[in-house]
């Protein structure tokens, strides 16, 4: 998807209100709306369905909805949801609320009572009883960058204002359309938000005093972040990687920002989770160079990174601070565009090499520990894969995989929503259906949203879903006080059953527990030729190396 802004269609054909939204979104790039239909949002469902170049994608619910639309928006750069008013937008709230954190765009419309019965202030189903009907409008705020109730006179300028404002801070919008308004025309009188453009002075400025910091240095790296997936600037920041001949390493959230298969890579970047080798280079280099870095508790390794603020630069979307100087108004585009051409290529500084995850073990009858898990799923990975990685220990394990070319691992690192990654998984598939989408989950996650397996089947998508039950919330008891404390065991299902009970006809689907059993599930899952869901089978305390760091880490981690 195109990062700049369509031409405005032309509105003298007197579109309806919800037309003209659905177009414009069209224009970028939008196909597929997710979300669950209402009577208070039927007009929209039908704008939808009557349009030949849009699919309505009904969802089993609408958190699973917005998680969907969040997996499509990190692969397509945007996506857009429709829901009824009151529950129907409240159950996609927390799911929106994690797009915001994690500067995922998603155009989320809901439908509204009409203007009349809004005024009369009567007492109608989907509202609290008490004739208010600007409750769900306020509590949607501090979930999305811009909001706003349409009518027939501000539907032209709102439209336009929440698209640049959803690109502009890469966040959610939220639009609410009540009945009558949604098929009422247009009344276009609208000025077009201009597209942002850099400050010139301060634009010279940064990237003066970058390229200085990076010829004084003896040492230097790259840390791009996820900014600049979200930006859509992997192929530029990869032009200065090469541009510079500098190393660079990644933090947790900003895993594959950048092809891990690149010479330049030297592995994961967080302070003392970090392999020593890594943390030597980054933290006692001359200089750092950040895109869109963010100094969270799980890119930090618990807060034990060392960066030194005076070392450090952070190339953000719309600033840039070098040592102690900012330099406000800048582009992170141009700022990157610009030292593509002008910063010096480095061919003293060499890095680390990468570590992976090595040779599994254990074979036949033993059974799945950690060494043996985890070496198999990452030379289970392909080029080109989507890998959704689910909060709890798989991502602490898969996070140290090297990740072949061109493939891509998300995960949900900073809002940290358990559940979100099966549905993320569908839409990533839907948005790519030519890539092959695997889903590792953790068993107690997959209970929270496990019925949108359905969906891929309806969809006639083929994922590939991994289920890792190790009897409970490995992942907590790992962080709390009393690891068997019953609050995190789970009720036990038989997952390799979803799939059939779902509708999921014809997947390839077992139930794993020794290594040899594992073997074969993996090499069936590899040429099945439809969907497979593999359920592994672990001990209780089976973890990877990093979430045993974190177990180890509580202090810093909580104590800041
Ligand atoms: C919506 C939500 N509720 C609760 C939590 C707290 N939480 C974090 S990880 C976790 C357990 C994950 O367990 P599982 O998916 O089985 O993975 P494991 O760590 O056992 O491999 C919970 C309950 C959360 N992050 N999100």
């Amino acid at each position: 998807m195109s990062t700049t802004r369509a031409l405005p269609t032309k509105t003298a054909k007197r579109e309806t209100t919800v037309q003209y939204v659905l177009s414009r979104l069209r224009q970028l790039g939008v196909k597929d709306f997710f979300g669950v239909p209402g009577d208070f949002a039927f007009p929209i469902s039908d704008a939808i369905c009557a349009d030949k170049d849009l699919r309505f994608i009904g969802s089993c619910n609408e958190l699973n909805a917005a998680y969907a639309a969040d997996g499509y928006a990190r692969i397509r750069g945007l996506a857009a949801m429709s829901t009824t008013y009151g529950p129907g937008e409240l159950g996609a709230l927390p799911g929106i609320a994690g797009a915001y954190a994690e500067h995922v765009p998603i155009f989320h419309i809901t439908g509204q009572p009409t203007r009349a019965t809004q005024l009369a202030h009567a007492v109608v189903h989907h509202t609290l009883g008490d004739g208010e009907f600007g409750h769900f409008y306020q509590m949607a705020a501090p979930a999305v960058c811009a909001r706003t109730i349409i009518t027939p006179e501000n539907c032209v300028a709102e439209t336009e204002r929440l698209i640049a404002a959803a690109l502009y801070h890469r966040r959610p919008v939220y639009m609410a359309i009540p009945g009558d308004v949604a098929n009422q025309p247009v009344i276009a009188a609208a000025t077009f938000p201009a597209e942002q453009q850099s400050d010139a002075a301060a634009l010279e400025g940064a990237v003066d005093a970058i390229v200085e910091a990076v010829t004084k240095a003896e040492t230097a790296c790259i840390l791009p972040g996820i900014l600049v997936a979200r930006l859509g600037l992997q192929a530029e920041v990869a032009a200065v990687v090469d541009a510079s001949g500098l190393p660079f390493a990644t933090m947790m959230m900003d895993k594959t920002v950048l092809d891990e298969s690149h010479p330049s890579y030297i592995g994961m970047y967080g302070g003392d989770w970090s392999d020593e080798s890594v943390r030597a280079f980054v933290e006692e280099g001359d200089c750092v160079l950040e895109f869109g870095g963010l100094p969270s508790d799980y890119n930090t390794g618990a807060f034990t990174a060392k960066l030194d603020r005076s070392k450090t630069i952070n190339v953000m979307h719309h600033r840039t601070r070098v040592g102690q100087a900012w330099y406000e108004n800048i582009e992170m585009k141009d700022v990157v565009a610009a030292l593509a051409k002008r910063l010096p290529k480095r061919t003293d500084i060499c890095g680390p090499k990468p570590s992976d995850l090595g040779e599994p073990k254990g074979q036949g009858d033993d059974g799945i520990s950690a060494e043996a898990l985890y070496p198999r799923w990452a030379r289970f990975l392909e080029p080109d894969d989507i890998l959704i990685s689910e909060s709890g220990t798989n991502a602490l394990g898969m996070i140290s995989a090297r990740m072949p070319k061109g493939s891509t691992f998300h995960n949900q690192t900073l809002w940290g929503a358990i559940g979100w990654a099966t549905p993320a998984a569908f839409g990533a598939a839907l948005a790519a259906p030519d890539r092959r989408t695997i889903l590792i989950t953790g068993e107690g996650s997959h209970q929270m949203t496990a019925q949108e397996l359905s969906q891929f089947h309806r969809f006639g998508l083929k994922p590939i879903v991994f289920v890792l039950n190790n009897s409970g919330y490995l992942i907590e008891r790992l962080l709390c006080k009393q690891p068997d404390v019953y609050y995190n065991d789970l009720a036990q299902w038989h997952y390799h059953m979803l799939p059939q009970a779902l509708g999921c006809d014809g997947w390839y689907c077992a139930r794993v527990a020794t290594c040899g059993e594992l073997d074969d599930a993996l090499a069936k899952a590899q040429t099945c030729g439809t969907g497979a869901y593999i359920e592994i089978v672990t001990d209780r305390y089976v973890a990877p190396p990093l979430a045993m760091k974190m177990h180890e880490s509580t202090g810093t981690l909580y104590k800041k």
